[in-house]
């Protein structure tokens, strides 16, 4: 009998797994040494940021509204599936010639390469793990092909030309191979976990850090900051449920001992500063909401905290900007980039090189050890993370990180407000209906909010007291003998200029979105 030919017929599945194990220990390894570099040195995290560096303003956006915070987890395993089908075609071509099979690898290190050089603040020798990876990864292919190709070589147990046990002898090393690769990469897997915990040193310089007392305090919340109603966002947003919106996949760790400023352009004096000297300045307190400009309408891209921090503005005038410049490029450690008006940061509004959130050191997510954050501007134009230069320069000589792909130059936040209770396609019990939510106008302030209950009259809701100009406030609607049925309910806002806001819809790209929210629901 030919029993190659059955062989032949079938799937060489064996090759594709042997591909797929090799991929599983580059990749394993290579994040593992890259502990002992920076992080953007791992090929998988540095091949994600350079993704999304290309991602367009579109997909971006659909990323975010379809998965929220978790676009990077949806980023992630995309990533692995398309990784895996290569690997396993690369188990495949190699079936075929070692060589083809090889190249292909090289060929696709030099592309985790590329991206790992892209990266901001990477040198060649963060080239080292992709390297010592791929050597690992090529090393386990060679040796699984060849011993996958033992395996199907061996002459089929009981016939005439070997001994029973060949062939199955040559399956056990296969498996054997294989687990042994698969054992290496549940190793390095681990030992990234235990390097990890070890570079927490900064999570460690976080905790050990004790805020400065603010030289300009924040007067205690009025009473009433707060309409308490179920269901609706908390007037101080507790910093682990603020939004989260970064290109970085993994959280730059800056010491702050180590984090410098660079203040430099269009000055008269460029300078540094330490994070001692930060520390030493004259901090200010401010309540700010921070609002993204992927923020769909009736989104949750918003959240309202303390922040603590040093007015833009007075670093400024240490700085001296030089006639003609009209902008600030600020720069955060991972490349990142944002483009704010230089008005707007020597203006009286308090925009903040800040260091504290509600009342604590920022969390690393959200900037550690310093970031920026600025009334009324969208975060993608003002709200620098892990800021680490300020460039005084001018919007025709610089470009900003959103700005080349496709979102506008400027950023001003568009009035807004919500429905946050009832939720969309509610089915409540007759009688009274509590509708709440909350709306903003950074830097002029909400002064009315309105509800419509399908095509009837606006209902002034009641407010929230005022905190500042620069925060959201709650409103609250009950609608007593609500009728049984199926209805809608649309909420708008005026500012304190008695603007109205504007009803026209937009999509959040390039500029922001607006447009009243609506919602259905229906009582029983
Ligand atoms: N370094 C860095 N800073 C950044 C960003 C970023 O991608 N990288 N995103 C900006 C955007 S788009 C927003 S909306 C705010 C969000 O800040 P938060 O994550 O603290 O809510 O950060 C801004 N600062
Ligand atoms: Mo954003």
């Amino acid at each position: 009998m030919d029993t190659s030919n059955s062989a032949r017929a079938s799937f060489p599945w064996r090759y594709a797994v042997a591909g797929v194990c090799s991929a599983l220990v580059l990749f394993t390894t290579a994040q593992a040494i890259s502990g002992f570099f920076s992080s953007a040195s791992a090929p998988m995290v540095a091949l994600g940021s350079t993704i999304i560096d290309f991602t367009p303003a579109w997909l971006k956006d659909w990323a975010i509204g379809l998965f929220g915070t978790n676009d990077k987890l949806f980023l992630f395993i995309t990533l692995g599936v398309v990784a895996a089908a290569l690997a396993g075609i690369v188990g495949l071509v190699a079936k075929r010639s070692m060589m083809a099979g090889s190249a292909l690898v090289l060929l696709l290190a030099a592309v985790l390469a590329a991206s790992v050089m892209t990266r901001s603040s990477t040198t060649l020798t963060d080239l080292v793990p992709t390297a010592l990876g791929t050597v690992l990864g090529l090393s386990a292919l060679r040796l699984l092909t060849h011993l996958a190709r033992k395996s199907s070589s061996a002459p089929e147990a009981g016939s005439a030309s070997a001994p029973d046990s060949s062939r199955a002898t040559a399956r056990r090393h296969f498996l054997l191979g294989t687990a042994g690769t698969v054992v290496l990469s549940v190793i390095a897997a681990g030992a990234s976990q235990a390097l990890r915990g070890a570079s927490n040193a900064v999570e460690a310089a976080r905790s050990a850090l004790g805020l400065p007392a603010a030289k300009v305090t924040v007067p205690e919340l009025p009473k009433g900051e707060d309409l308490n109603t179920v269901g609706v966002s908390r007037f101080i947003t507790p910093n682990e449920e603020f939004y989260r919106i970064d290109t970085a996949l993994s959280v730059p760790r800056i010491d702050p001992q180590e984090w410098v400023l660079k203040v430099h352009g269009m000055v008269e004096n460029e300078f540094t500063l330490t994070f001692d000297e930060l520390l030493s300045k004259d901090l200010v307190e401010h309540y700010l909401t921070l609002t993204c400009v992927s923020n769909p309408v009736g989104g949750d891209l918003v959240g309202n905290a303390k922040w603590l921090g040093y007015p833009l503005r007075e670093l400024l005038k240490q700085a001296v900007p030089l006639p003609g410049a009209d902008m600030v490029l600020s720069t955060s450690q991972d490349g990142f980039s944002a483009s704010t008006p230089l008005e707007v940061l020597t203006d009286n509004r308090e925009a903040l090189l800040a260091i504290g959130m509600n009342d604590e050191p920022l969390p690393l997510e959200h900037g550690f050890p310093v970031r920026m954050v600025v009334p009324g501007l969208y975060g993608y134009v003002s709200a620098t993370k892990w800021v680490v230069d300020l460039e005084v320069t001018r919007f025709q000589d610089k470009t900003a990180y959103w700005t080349t792909r496709g979102w506008s130059e400027r950023g001003p936040i568009k009035m807004s407000s919500r429905i946050e209770t009832p939720r969309s396609f509610a089915n409540l019990p007759a009688g009274k209906v509590v509708f709440g939510g909350t709306a903003w106008a950074q830097t002029t302030g909400i002064a009315r909010v309105e509800l419509r209950i399908d095509d009837g009259p606006w209902q002034e809701a009641e407010l929230s007291s005022t905190v500042s100009a620069d925060t959201w406030r709650q409103w609250r609607y009950e609608w007593n003998g609500a009728t049984s049925g199926s209805h809608s309910a649309t909420v708008r806002a005026t500012d304190a200029n008695g603007e109205l806001q504007a009803d026209e819809v937009a999509p959040p790209a390039p500029d922001g979105s607006s447009g009243w929210h609506r919602l259905q629901f229906s009582i029983q």
